[in-house]
């Protein structure tokens, strides 16, 4: 078939993929993606007249869309995500692992024709700013307009990748397939799935194969299945760290300026956390964005962590998301937005459960995200919800009036704390400070969490969730976290000053069910008591897992919060901790392989202070 390369793709490698994938998937035709405003408008154009997108009122959101997927594709599927490196063990017990000559053997006749009838969307982009020494390119093939307009937000998507790639530069293949040909005159579906799904990662070969969903992570492939699964595999050979971390600056009133990178399992807050208004109290200090997602962190000879954030774009939970939540994510959604699974007004505008609380009232009549009728009052009866729990809105960084003036610096910024957070109704205190690195590790390697809806399956289950890793985990997590420690062994190799490591859990409960820490803007007063302690001038109180604040050593101006509420979020109740490390034995066991001895010596330090 005709593959209309242009001229400007130079790359014979490259092309002779294109050719191989596209005899294998047989579309119609090939179009090789530009990135510019014409195409993005044209394909935008393109995907209303297929029904797929619904244009919202430009006088309430200008040049803005609203697509609802199937209502069986609407979340990554973790139990249909394969690591197929060479040896299981490499995988790990973490994830799903097939051979990889099974696995190619099991697509094979899956990929065969299945673009028949559609366009196939070469789409070139960098994870990260172009040419940066930190960044990486990949070329996804994809037969939906939706993720080649998707991946134009999301990445640095466009002809001038070529110029990186140039005619024998590295780059990761990725396929995607919605896994729906069509037939000869056979009419289209508004969102074309599969049932049968499969997220495929080779981690020897670096390549990326997606079939039978559209949605999110399972389909914009340079997401969790390159910056996370690949991109791991990556760090660890060439010794740098691929995170789901959010990386935020925040200067202080003297214009010192701190990075921050954090991790939280997805649907926790990232987002809001990284876009944070400081509250009442912190006249001043400021808070910017550089990603809200993931981190690519490497090390110079200095000893100083450089990160990047790789993505261009938000691809972020609309649920909840409103004026108190977080106020520069909502004037980041007034124009040029993707919305995706949220409920369309009357006015041909978009809400979300939470919007309510900006207005003081729930809306009279909706459309929902599956097209049919919602009142408060159906509501009420059916608990059907407007937007699903996973709606997400897709959004250029540059939409964000807090973005840090370095988002897109080369060099990266250099990183003075690590967060690990997780989901926990009890148990895990507020703030904590590991006292080591060793002890940071441990923190982050026995995180647990409650599962939240941006993953398909049962919600609110606690389960293990090392460093917020465990669903993009490209290879085996043992091995990952004696990565960690080596890379604090090379650091302090150089004498150079360790980042801090915290662990925070903003989700505690009290005895009535409800949060008991304010949480989103709030936050700073945590943050705050970090910064306090990477410039020594608090000394917080030793604990039976690191270093907590004291209620004296935290800035409460403009906030009733008592010591007694502060005990419930930060109080350590032996009994339940002796359960807690329990089950960060049952994590060991399962991760016995390569598990590095640092861990099993840290809880034993652990268990010896709780029974003192
Ligand atoms: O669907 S995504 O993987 O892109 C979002 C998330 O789970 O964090
Ligand atoms: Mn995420």
């Amino acid at each position: 078939m005709n593959l209309n390369a242009p001229a400007y793709v130079k790359n014979p490698k490259l092309i002779a993929w294109v050719s191989e994938m596209a005899a294998l998937c047989k579309p119609d035709t090939v179009y090789w993606c530009d990135g510019s405003q014409e195409e993005y408008d044209r394909l935008c154009q393109q995907l209303v007249d297929a029904g797929t997108f619904k244009k919202l009122n430009p006088a309430k959101r200008p040049n803005s869309f609203l697509a609802c997927s199937d209502p069986s594709d609407v979340a990554r599927v973790e139990d249909r995500t394969y690591i197929c490196s060479e040896k299981k063990e490499n995988a790990g017990p973490t994830n799903n692992w097939m051979a990889p000559a099974d696995m190619r053997a099991t697509l094979q006749p899956l990929f065969d024709g299945c673009m028949k009838g559609r366009t196939m969307y070469v789409v070139p982009f960098s994870m990260g700013p172009l040419g940066s020494p930190i960044a990486h390119v990949g070329i996804e093939l994809s037969d939906s307009a939706y993720v080649a307009v998707n991946q134009r937000i999301m990445t640095r998507m466009g002809k001038a990748v070529y110029d990186v790639i140039g005619t024998d530069g590295a780059f990761v293949p990725c396929v995607h397939t919605v896994g729906a040909p069509l037939q000869a005159g056979q009419k289209d579906v508004t969102w074309p799935c599969n049932k049968t799904k499969y997220i495929v990662h080779y981690p020897e070969t670096r390549e990326i194969w997606s079939y039978g969903s559209g949605y999110g992570g399972n389909a914009l492939l340079g997401k969790k299945c390159f910056a996370l699964r690949i991109a791991s595999n990556m760090g660890r050979d060439q010794g740098w760290l691929a995170e789901h971390m959010l990386i935020l600056g925040v200067t202080n009133p003297q214009g010192k300026k701190y990075h921050v990178a954090a991790a939280f399992p997805s649907a926790c807050g990232k987002t809001n956390f990284s876009m944070l208004v400081p509250p009442e109290g912190f006249a001043g200090w400021n808070v910017t964005t550089i990603g809200d997602d993931i981190a690519w962190i490497k090390p110079s000879a200095d000893g100083k962590l450089h990160a990047i954030n790789p993505e261009a774009g938000y691809f972020g939970v609309a649920p909840g998301t409103n004026f108190h939540t977080n106020p520069n994510c909502m004037a980041s959604l007034d124009k040029n937005v993707i919305f995706t699974n949220v409920a369309l007004t009357d006015e041909g505008d978009v809400w979300w459960e939470g919007m309510e609380k900006d207005t003081g009232s729930l809306p009279d009549h909706l459309i929902d995200w599956q097209g049919k009728d919602w009142t408060p009052q159906i509501a009420k009866e059916t608990g059907a919800k407007a937007a699903h729990p996973n709606a997400r809105f897709t959004v250029t960084a540059t939409n964000n009036p807090a973005l840090d003036p370095a988002w897109d610096d080369a060099a990266g910024v250099v990183i003075d704390a690590f967060i690990f957070g997780g989901r926990r109704s009890t148990t895990v205190p507020l703030v904590t400070e590991a006292r080591t690195w060793t002890e940071g590790v441990y923190m982050a390697a026995t995180m647990g969490s409650e599962t939240t809806a941006a993953a398909a399956g049962q919600q609110g289950v606690v389960r293990r969730d090392p460093f917020a890793m465990l669903p993009f985990m490209g290879y085996n997590m043992s091995d990952y976290f004696q990565h960690w420690l080596n890379m604090g062994d090379k650091l302090k190799a150089t004498g150079a000053k360790l980042p801090a490591i915290y662990c925070v859990n903003w989700f505690r409960k009290g005895d009535d069910g409800k949060f008991v820490w304010p949480g989103y803007g709030e936050n700073m007063r945590v943050l705050k008591w970090m910064i306090d302690r990477i410039e020594g001038q608090v000394k917080g109180k030793d604990n039976v897992f690191g270093v907590s604040p004291t209620y004296e050593e935290i800035n409460w101006t403009g906030l009733n919060f008592t010591a007694e509420q502060f005990k419930t979020v930060t109080s350590i109740d032996k009994a339940a901790w002796v359960q807690e490390l329990k089950l960060h034995e049952e994590l060991f066991t399962q991760l016995a392989y390569h598990l590095p001895s640092e861990m099993t010596a840290t809880k034993a330090a652990i268990e010896q202070r709780l029974e003192a």
